[in-house]
């Protein structure tokens, strides 16, 4: 069993509308994870964080402008809100990333260039914060460059399977993630 304390954030990646079964970049089973992303955030953590992507509707992600990506999430649109069914009261703050048009952001805590700090590591080292757990969407994508940063701002950094849903299949991208120094876990582990 891994036991959570104050000195743990629980990080909610992107579990957004335009990210569940309907919406414009569906992650398969995304809808599946909120039950159990509603039963670790009353863990007692020390903080839980949600992140939201969050698209100008021009922005360079998007097919429309020659990116991979079908227009997705975009700032104030109906596709871009938090899951209904996610329970928000726990969620201390809300970071929104991917907001400028030229540079994406996969990450929590940096841009795709690697440059722009989202503030959320002096915010977490600010709260005394010393392990993240990352859950939500999707986890090849965002979910992975988060944990990924997470261990290089020096934090632990857990990924709790359970509570993730990816692109493609969960295997290479959670070998990927075991490399890179993640720590791995289910839903069922943590009290
Ligand atoms: C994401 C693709 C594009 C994600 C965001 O949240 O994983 N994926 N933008
Ligand atoms: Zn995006």
């Amino acid at each position: 069993m891994i036991t959570v304390t104050p000195q743990s954030a629980l990080l909610v990646v992107d579990v957004q509308k335009d990210f569940l079964p309907g919406g414009t970049l569906a992650v398969p089973g995304g809808d599946e994870i909120i039950p159990v992303i509603n039963h670790l955030a009353r863990l007692p953590f020390g903080v839980v964080i949600a992140t939201q992507d969050w698209h100008p509707a021009d922005h360079m992600s998007f097919v429309t402008q020659g990116g991979p990506w079908p227009v997705h999430c975009v700032a104030g649109t109906d596709g871009a809100t938090l899951a209904a069914l996610l329970d928000d009261e726990p969620v201390g703050a809300i970071f929104r990333k991917g907001r400028s048009r030229d540079v994406d952001s996969y990450s929590a805590f940096f841009d795709n260039e690697g440059k722009r700090p989202s503030g959320l590591v002096s915010l977490l080292k600010e709260l005394g914060i010393t392990s993240v757990f990352v859950t939500g969407l999707a986890l090849d994508v965002c979910v992975s460059a988060t944990a990924d940063d997470a261990v290089k701002a020096g934090f632990e950094a857990v990924v709790i399977a359970d509570a993730c849903r990816g692109t493609g299949p969960a295997e290479p991208a959670l070998a990927d993630l075991r490399r890179a120094g993640v720590t791995l876990t289910t839903s069922d582990r943590l009290a």
